[in-house]
């Protein structure tokens, strides 16, 4: 069958993407919990400015019982630092990440790189273990913001792992956004796979490395294993007009290796979609170099300097976030908000 993109229109193509796919499990809990936040906020704090915040990398199941996936390097660090920021500015945040990567807060005491035990000593007052000295500073900064989100219910974190899950969850949470209308802000952070193996091609079971792979997700008649994949509908242009709310502003991400395809590409999809802004970056220099690109034909590049390249554990998002404001705020403008 040819792929679904060369039939009628992208649109199209999401919509029959979501027929011909199961919803995850989690969608209806998922759902209930950001309508109750989506509520709590409207009725609790009616100017409440609210950002769906997506973040890490999506996986591509290769068996319907799923032993095998492929994935991709995102490891959540831009989601998670950016959610804080925005925290930090006043925003209730949702927060669609892949299940297991970093988190807000917690993402600065992780079990591998910073573990959290090398912060810890037991020679405590009574043999308790405590903090080490030089850690308190930070991690009692760390803990206030973290306490201040859960005690004022700012932060609602939804997990995902598949690419099917992250495009259902993602239309599911923008039609409950709605009412927020001009207050809603998306945040596409995370790494969409482009490709996927549509549900009637994937094997039920573990793929064998002994026999034949016909049909279903290998072919061939050796050991090896041939993978058909599917582009993935574009769905960028169905959030933008008719998942999210009127008004509401969506900010993309677009990752690339080659820089001279990056700030082409930006403009690209800017044009395409007709959506807010899209910040591109490149895989070696995401932490310390980004390109915001406009629909007026801007292009903003923001640098972390070479001094603070080191040292910032943050990284660039400080710098993200405050150029955001700024378009944010222009954008508000505009809509005459
Ligand atoms: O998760 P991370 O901090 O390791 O990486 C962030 C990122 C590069 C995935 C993000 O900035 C991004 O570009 N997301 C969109 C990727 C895409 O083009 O689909």
């Amino acid at each position: 069958m040819p792929p679904s993109t060369t039939n009628g229109t992208a649109a199209d193509a999401a919509e029959e993407y979501f027929q011909t796919n199961p919803p995850p499990k989690a969608l209806a809990s998922h759902q209930a919990l950001a309508r109750e936040f989506v509520q709590y906020h409207h009725e609790t704090s009616p100017g409440r400015r609210m950002v769906l915040v997506t973040s890490g990398g999506t996986t591509v199941p290769l068996e319907n019982q799923t032993v095998r996936f492929i994935d991709n390097f995102s490891a959540g660090t831009r989601g998670a630092t950016s959610a804080e920021y925005f925290l930090k500015n006043g925003y209730a945040v949702i927060f669609l990440h892949r299940q297991f990567s970093l988190l807000p807060y917690s993402r600065h005491y992780s079990h591998s790189t910073n573990c959290f035990l090398d912060f810890m000593d037991e020679d405590g007052p009574e043999g308790g273990v405590v903090v080490r000295k030089e850690y308190q500073e930070k991690m009692r900064r760390v803990l206030e913001e973290y306490h201040y989100a859960k005690q004022n219910r700012l932060l609602l974190l939804l997990p995902f792992t598949t690419v099917t899950e992250y495009l259902f969850e993602l239309r599911g949470l923008a039609e409950i956004m709605r009412p927020i209308g001009s207050g809603a802000l998306f945040y596409l952070a995370a790494a969409v796979s482009d490709f996927f193996i549509p549900r009637e091609r994937m094997e039920e079971h573990k793929i064998q490395s002994r026999e034949d792979n016909t049909g279903g997700v290998g072919s061939g008649n050796s050991r090896q294993l041939v993978i058909n994949l599917d582009p993935v509908p574009k769905f960028l242009n169905n959030l933008v007009q008719s998942w999210a709310p009127t008004g509401s502003m969506v900010v993309s991400f677009k990752l690339e290796t080659d820089p001279n395809l990056l700030v082409a590409k930006a403009e690209q999809a800017l044009q395409r979609y007709q959506h807010d802004l899209v910040i591109g970056n490149l895989l070696t220099t995401r932490k310390w170099e980004v390109v915001f690109v406009t629909r007026d034909g801007g292009e903003h590049w923001i640098r972390v300097p070479k001094t603070r390249r080191s040292k910032s554990f943050s990284g660039i998002e400080a710098d993200i976030g405050t150029a955001e404001r700024k378009h944010e705020e222009h954008h508000v403008d505009l809509e005459g908000g």
